[in-house]
């Protein structure tokens, strides 16, 4: 079958408004080199069974949760400050007299009598605690669904407690319903660490001094990172967030170069800190041997020091040297398979390369709440109309802080630069993917189930609401939020563990046990949609 084809089968089935929905939100690949719209960020369908997170997930779960010496107050019922806690896999380590409070998951525990009588007594008295008893410098309320619908005002509650205690008490109204998903509330958490944290801090770097922006530190992939960025002699600032803190994010503008990892979640910082303080970011990928060692020798020419470009060289050749052999081994074993990515807003696309590095061909990607620029690069913003968040969520408007803005590039050469590494600018997903290849926005349970049947992948990579839905089909499903406890998988290091996980996977025994549906049930075409088989 066609991919056209195939992506009509799975729609088929759909009533009218439905299938007019998803079929904007799918494209296959062509060989026009045009650019392909895809529909992006826009609500699912109510009724739908999607993968999706919610803003608070996105606010306090993903980008404010991994600061680790902050105390990250959940307004609301334990089972939401649990989930952005426990399944959260936020690794730091304390280093000097630094404060650590990750192993605490902080909680109002709203009641019923709390929802009829207002929380905010409750919330002061959280605050009082947690200053008695830990100490911190800042703390962050984050507000779940039923504050916003109670209207308990947690800005007044924050401002009256940061009076009081004389320490940083920001409030985040990121209730769940607040936007389309998790990216939503990743635009409130920048726009309050840019407003109230980065800026603040006069500590001045050393030499070659980064940010890394968009690493969350998941399964260690942070560490890894650092220690090769290190190696090489630059200086991290601040990572954001992943095992970051509020001291050091205070000096974030301090930089020399922003890298930016996870263009979704913390674009819209990447983007005010260059206006600001005239911090040029460059778009990075430390997932791949292949994309890594590009992200570094773009560094190197962002810096254009002849000893910085030898030392890139000679920690590639190094690291390279250890690897070469037993990578070629994992990528004989794994060589012409294929798969499935579908993850949130950014290694659905980062990912692809760690694939292609071990051989194996990504058939379908797709994101669960990234935007369009995500998948069709930055050039598309201006055309992006409605962002379905915007009603929401506040666009800050930044200004050149005179005292502070730093000039590091001349106009020409940022222009010259601009033309030969991603300075400043994000390319998305489809211009890499090969032609052909499936893109899907938003991917739910019938389509998952739909496009696994039809093109049968080696493997699929998503998260826990699907994975064992995949691997009950027969199909080796590894979770790439989590890393199935895992990692870490980012550059040098990481590759080797990826191939390591990956090659287990395939090669376990226990598919003996399990019989793919497409081996017992022949009248495939009949039973794509439920009830017909
Ligand atoms: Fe960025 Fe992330 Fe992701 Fe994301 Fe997430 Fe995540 Fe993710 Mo889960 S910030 S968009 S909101 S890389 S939590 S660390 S794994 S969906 S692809
Ligand atoms: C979130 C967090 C999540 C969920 C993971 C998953 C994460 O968005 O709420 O669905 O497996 O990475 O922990 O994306």
């Amino acid at each position: 079958m066609e991919r056209n084809q195939i992506v009509e089968k799975v729609l088929e089935k759909y009533p009218a408004r439905v299938y007019k929905n998803r079929k904007a939100h799918m494209l296959v690949k062509e060989n026009t080199g045009e650019n392909q719209k895809i529909q992006a960020n826009t609500r699912t369908v109510p009724g739908i069974i999607t993968n999706r997170g919610c803003c608070y997930a996105g606010c306090k779960g993903v980008v404010l949760g991994p600061l680790k010496d902050m105390v990250h107050i959940v307004h609301g019922p334990i089972g939401c400050a649990y989930y952005t806690w426990g399944t959260r896999r936020n690794k730091a380590k304390q280093v000097g007299d630094e404060k650590n409070f990750l192993n605490y998951c902080f909680s109002t525990d709203m009641q019923e009598s709390d929802i009829v009588f207002g929380g905010e007594k409750k919330l002061k008295q959280a605050i009082q605690e947690a200053v008695e008893i830990f100490n911190p410098q800042a703390i962050s309320i984050s507000a779940t669904c039923p504050v916003g619908l109670i209207g308990d005002d947690i800005n007044a509650v924050a401002a009256e407690a940061e009076k009081l205690y004389g320490i940083k008490v920001m409030a985040f109204n990121c209730e769940g319903y607040k936007g389309v998903s998790q990216s939503a509330g990743h635009h409130i958490a920048n726009n309050a660490l840019m407003k109230h944290v980065i800026g603040m801090g006069q500590v001045q770097p050393a030499q070659y001094a980064v940010n890394i922006l968009g690493e969350y530190n998941i399964g260690g992939d942070g560490w890894e990172i650092s220690r090769v960025l290190e190696k090489i002699g630059y200086h991290i600032v601040t990572i954001m967030t992943g095992d970051g803190s509020y001291e050091t994010l205070k000096n974030a503008h301090k930089a020399d170069l922003n890298l930016v990892q996870c263009h979704r979640s913390i674009n819209y910082i990447a983007e005010m800190i260059e206006e600001k303080y005239g911090t040029p970011w460059l778009k990075v990928n430390f997932l791949g041997l292949s994309s890594t060692i590009e992200t570094l020798r773009d560094m190197a020419k962002y810096f254009d020091d002849p000893a910085l470009t030898r030392r890139t060289e000679e920690v590639i050749a190094e690291e390279m040297v250890e690897l070469e052999g037993v990578m070629r081994y994992y990528k004989e074993k794994l060589e012409g398979r294929t798969a499935f990515l579908f993850v949130g807003g950014s290694r659905a696309h980062h990912y692809q390369v760690l694939l292609k590095d071990l051989g194996v061909e990504t058939v379908m990607a797709g994101y669960e709440f990234a935007h369009r620029d995500d998948y069709e690069g930055r050039e598309v913003i201006p055309d992006i109309k409605v962002d379905a968040d915007s009603k929401n969520i506040e666009e800050l408007k930044v200004e050149k802080d005179e005292k502070n803005y730093r000039v590091h590039l001349s106009p020409e050469k940022y222009e010259q630069l601009k033309k030969e590494i991603p300075l400043s600018y994000y390319g998305g997903m489809i211009k890499e993917m090969r032609d052909n290849s499936i893109l899907v926005d938003d991917l739910n349970h019938h389509e998952t189930e739909a496009f696994v049947k039809i093109l049968k992948p080696d493997m699929f990579f998503s998260g826990i609401k699907d994975k064992y839905v995949i691997q009950k089909m027969g199909v080796y499903s590894k979770q790439l939020h989590s890393y199935d406890y895992s990692g870490p998988y980012a550059a040098f290091k990481g590759a080797l563990n990826f191939a390591k996980d990956l090659d287990m996977g395939v090669y376990t025994p226990g598919w003996k046990y399990v019989t793919a549906p497409w081996k017992t049930e022949p009248m495939l075409e009949g039973m794509l949609i439920g009830g017909e088989n």
